[in-house]
């Protein structure tokens, strides 16, 4: 496989989409539910996963798609090459904020990560890596994570996660919310580990996210030397729904062990 095309070509279809999808705020969107009444879905994301099916399909017929929407392929498992897409990651944001929000595509060989690109759409900023040759910020290389103790961090988290809620042990967050510097929720998991990349934050936690959710942030954060894996520190299976928790090095196996270790996650 030529990794150099495949990732001049992912990155110039993501760029093109971006374009697609910048144009979109002119016209008026068509918004549906699908689990509840938060979980939302327009015609812009179905189209613009339909615009990167065309165009893997057409120059790379051999290649698996595994897209939020549906419009790709029924995987079960995660032989060969598999794009991960999420054509708009944070599409609550893109409706009400129109900001705060990402293309996520990872592309992934054998189940082992190689390309990972987070494109912020409107500031035009796109997070891209080929693994082992660094990653960039548009053109700018983004320098590795250092280590950060808890007290002195920053951790994306969403305030539902706190509440009290029947599924999950959310007394558990309460001593790593109070000890942690603050806390920031943005409303898009791919933005918030291309955050956990930069080192804008220390920590990204989320209950439960899908796989297009999280294959390209993971890529990004683990070229940077970050560590990411699910609640209970185990690695992440990018076939399943799981919780995930991404973090500087130090600070993962920190938070971990002194506060994440008890959940019933
Ligand atoms: P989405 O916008 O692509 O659906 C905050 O809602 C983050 O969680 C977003 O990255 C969102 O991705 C993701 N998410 C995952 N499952 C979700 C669901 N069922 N409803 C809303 N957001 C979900
Ligand atoms: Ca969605
Ligand atoms: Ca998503
Ligand atoms: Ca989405």
């Amino acid at each position: 496989m030529n990794w150099e095309a495949v990732y001049h070509d992912a990155k110039q279809w993501v760029k093109e989409a971006g374009e697609r999808i910048r144009l979109s705020f002119q016209q008026t969107l068509t918004i549906k539910t699908k689990s509840n009444p938060n979980d939302l879905v327009t015609d812009i994301d179905q189209e613009i996963e339909q615009f990167f099916i065309r165009k893997i399909r057409d120059v790379y017929p051999e290649h698996k798609i595994l897209g939020e929407e549906g419009f790709g392929d029924q995987l079960d498992q995660l032989n060969g090459t598999v794009w991960l897409l999420d054509p708009i990651d944070g599409t609550m944001n893109f409706i009400h904020q129109q900001r705060n929000f990402a293309i996520s595509l990872g592309v992934y060989e054998n189940g082992i990560g190689k390309i990972g690109i987070i494109y912020d759409v409107v500031h035009d900023e796109m997070y891209h890596t080929l693994c082992g040759n660094g990653a960039y910020l548009n053109e700018r290389p983004i320098a590795p994570l250092k280590e950060r103790g808890v007290k002195e961090s920053i951790i994306a988290l969403n305030a539902t996660w706190v509440m009290e809620n029947h599924r999950i042990n959310h007394q558990i967050l309460i001593p790593l919310v109070r000890d942690a510097r603050g806390t920031r929720s943005y409303g898009s998991a791919a933005l918030e580990m291309v955050y956990v990349a930069t080192g804008r934050v220390d920590a990204y936690i989320s209950m439960r996210l899908s796989p297009w959710d999280f294959a390209a942030g993971a890529i990004l954060v683990e070229e940077l030397g970050g560590i990411v894996t699910n609640l209970r520190g185990e690695k992440l299976d990018f076939l399943s729904k799981d919780s995930l928790f991404a973090a500087k090095p130090g600070l993962h196996q920190d938070i971990l062990k002194n506060y994440l270790k008890n959940g019933n996650w």
